[in-house]
């Protein structure tokens, strides 16, 4: 959840039933070569969910693929299985089964989207604008991460879960709930995390390499956007933002900038906290946060192509980042203003 933005058309509200676990389940103990998707951009919900339905399917014997069109990310380069992530090829290929996780929006697959030929097409997915694309859909909002539906289901159907499934596990949800910190951890969560550890998931050593293994380069990073940090609103709306210039200067690889953004959001008095990375192509990233049901910035981005969750959302949008700062903190006083 966090960092991922969606470029998704705004959809409508879809209420539909999920296909049940073990029509799930039947789908993925038929299917002989089955390909594991997940968004660009990838955070450790992404890899953690795809890597560990990966390494379960391997254990009972299936040929399975999972793609990622920028490979291992550094920062993640500790999870079991991690080698079995490659970048699609040019050539498509040709599946039994294709399995999208944490992916709000078919385009967000990337490259890999194209490069699928699958009978079928399950989705599972938390986030609530996903417009439920698949074949077999399993979408529930209410959960923190894609990798606490994944536990359920495996628990569930009883397929596989060993020490390098539950740490994979482990990194999905507690990078997308902030460490059990984010408003959509539940009762259910914290219990899923001991099971996880009852699985061998060294909870220090796991979290260490998550939290406490930047790079300084990220830092660095930090202490450019500090620079242009502003604060409006009376302070509840704050943003920081980075421009080409200073990324290329620093040298910064897309990953340092996940979770930045929490140091904005944990300022006293802010409610709404706001990241613009300016983009190539004449686009600017924008990562919204939110630390109010009454500041929903998955609506925010909606009224800019993206969307996402209500306290956590993003887009992309067309522009100079002077202009897009300008529009997009507009809009967000405006609600804030009026809200709360
Ligand atoms: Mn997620």
């Amino acid at each position: 959840m966090p960092t991922s933005e969606i470029s998704a058309e705004p959809t409508e509200p879809v209420v539909a039933a999920n296909s049940s676990f073990s029509a799930i389940a039947a789908a993925l103990r038929s299917a002989q070569t089955v390909v594991v998707l997940s968004h660009v951009r990838p955070d450790g919900d992404a890899f953690g969910s795809q890597l560990a339905l990966a390494l379960s399917l391997r254990a009972l014997g299936k040929d399975v693929t999972v793609w990622s069109e920028e490979g291992l990310l550094d920062k993640y380069s500790f999870m079991p299985g991690g080698e079995l992530l490659t970048p699609p090829p040019a050539e498509a290929q040709t599946f039994d089964l294709a399995v999208a996780l944490d992916t709000a929006v078919p385009n967000r697959l990337g490259v890999a989207a194209d490069a699928v030929r699958a009978d079928t097409w399950i989705n599972i997915d938390h986030h609530p604008t996903n417009p439920r694309y698949g074949d077999l859909v399993y979408i529930d909002s209410t959960a923190p991460a894609t990798g606490q539906i994944l536990f359920e289901l495996l628990h569930d159907q009883q397929l596989p879960i060993d020490a390098a499934i539950a740490e994979n596990l482990f990194v999905a949800i507690s990078t997308d709930t902030g460490s059990f910190q984010y408003p959509n951890t539940t009762a259910r969560t914290f219990e899923i995390g001991a099971e996880l550890l009852k699985c061998g998931v060294d909870v220090g050593r796991v979290s260490q390499l998550l939290y406490e293994s930047y790079p300084r380069r990220r830092v660095e990073l930090l202490r450019e956007l500090l620079g242009t940090m502003r604060f409006q609103a009376d302070g509840r709306v704050a943003s920081f933002s980075l421009s080409l210039a200073v990324a290329s200067r620093l040298g910064v690889l897309p990953e340092d900038n996940e979770g930045l953004i929490d140091h904005l959001r944990a300022v006293q008095g802010v409610v709404v906290a706001v990241f613009f990375e300016e983009l190539l192509e004449g686009k600017v990233r924008v990562s919204m946060r939110s630390k109010s049901e009454a500041a929903d910035v998955a609506a925010i981005c909606q009224r800019f192509g993206g969307g996402g969750h209500k306290l956590a959302a993003g887009a992309r949008v067309r522009g100079t980042l002077a202009e897009v700062e300008q529009r997009v903190l507009e809009a967000i006083c405006d609600v804030v203003n009026c809200n709360s």
